[in-house]
């Protein structure tokens, strides 16, 4: 399965964000904690080049917390401040603001020896699509400021959200690279739902998930769908879920396209459990 999705509005909105980033004294980078790597987009290197810069390891209640634990530490050895959220949950957030003063310590000691009294943080909140960027802001400012939604493409163009006199949050689109050079990345970030759907052939990448559970996290099938999965190959497998969740055509024969999409549905709302793709020290895992 060769997955590429890089549509114009991307494009627009990368050169959107080139130009408001002169603005900005801090780069908030959202990634997704069950693929803390493949996530991190790496065109935001160079469009926030001499910009201070943090990572949020968002979505962290879907991901594995052991995980969490050893990427939160990941980062921090590279010395990018990091801080582990949940952005639907204000409780997991407060951190954050001491942790954006921490990153522009110097941009406040350098107002404060001009005499710069009062100058808001203006951060930019960028990452893939669907990684949970507006969400985070709406939770942090307290309001719904930002139009959210269950799939990629939702934020079509930058938003300025004013938190408070000190700190100022613009919003943007989700944006992808126009390659993935390696296939893995595409696949995963197809299965955590930040590449549109109508694109995917969702059985395969629904055989691709159902590989990777059977090596990585053997009893989360068994468990979910009262089955067993060794020694039984992927296709045969979906086609078990689809018969234990009815999944059927109208002459009986079973829809296969229906227990994938299933399958991944439950995957991305965490109700096959907590599960992390990739792992700080198998940087190239392999899904499927
Ligand atoms: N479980 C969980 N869901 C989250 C979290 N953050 C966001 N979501 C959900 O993820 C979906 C996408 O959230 P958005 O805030 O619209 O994502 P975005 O990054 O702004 O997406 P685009 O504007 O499309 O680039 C929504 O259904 C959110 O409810 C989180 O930390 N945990
Ligand atoms: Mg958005």
């Amino acid at each position: 399965m060769n997955i590429q999705w890089y549509p114009g509005h991307m494009t627009k909105a990368k050169r959107a964000m080139k130009e408001d980033m002169k603005l900005i004294d801090l780069v908030i980078e959202l990634v997704d904690a069950r693929v803390p790597l493949s996530s991190r987009n790496p065109d935001i290197d160079d469009l926030g080049a001499g910009k201070a810069r943090m990572v949020l390891l968002n979505k962290s209640d879907l991901a594995d917390e052991r995980q969490n634990a050893r990427w939160a530490a990941w980062f921090e050895d590279k010395g990018i401040h990091v801080v582990k959220i949940d952005a639907r949950n204000k409780g997991t957030l407060k951190q954050v603001q001491s942790v954006i003063r921490e990153a522009c310590k110097e941009k406040i000691e350098r107002d404060r020896r001009r005499g710069i009294l009062n100058r808001p943080i203006r951060t930019m909140v960028v990452g893939i699509p669907n990684v949970g960027k507006s969400t985070f802001i709406n939770s942090f400012a307290g309001k719904a400021c930002a139009r959210t939604g269950n799939k990629p493409g939702v934020t079509k163009g930058n938003q300025w959200i004013r938190l408070n006199k000190t700190l100022e949050l613009l919003d943007t689109p989700g944006i992808l690279w126009p390659r993935f050079e390696d296939q893995q990345v595409g696949l995963k970030l197809a299965l955590i739902g930040s590449i549109n759907d109508q694109i995917l052939n969702k059985d395969e990448l629904a055989c691709e998930l159902i590989r990777f559970l059977k090596k990585r996290y053997p009893k989360v099938l068994p468990e979910r769908f009262g089955l067993e999965t060794e020694g039984k190959e992927a296709a045969f497998i979906l086609e078990e879920i689809a018969r234990v969740r009815a999944c059927l055509l109208k002459g009986g024969d079973l829809d296969m396209s229906r227990a994938a999409a299933l399958l991944l549905d439950d995957f991305r709302a965490g109700k096959l459990g907590r599960i992390t793709l990739e792992e700080p020290e198998n940087q190239k895992d392999k899904v499927g």
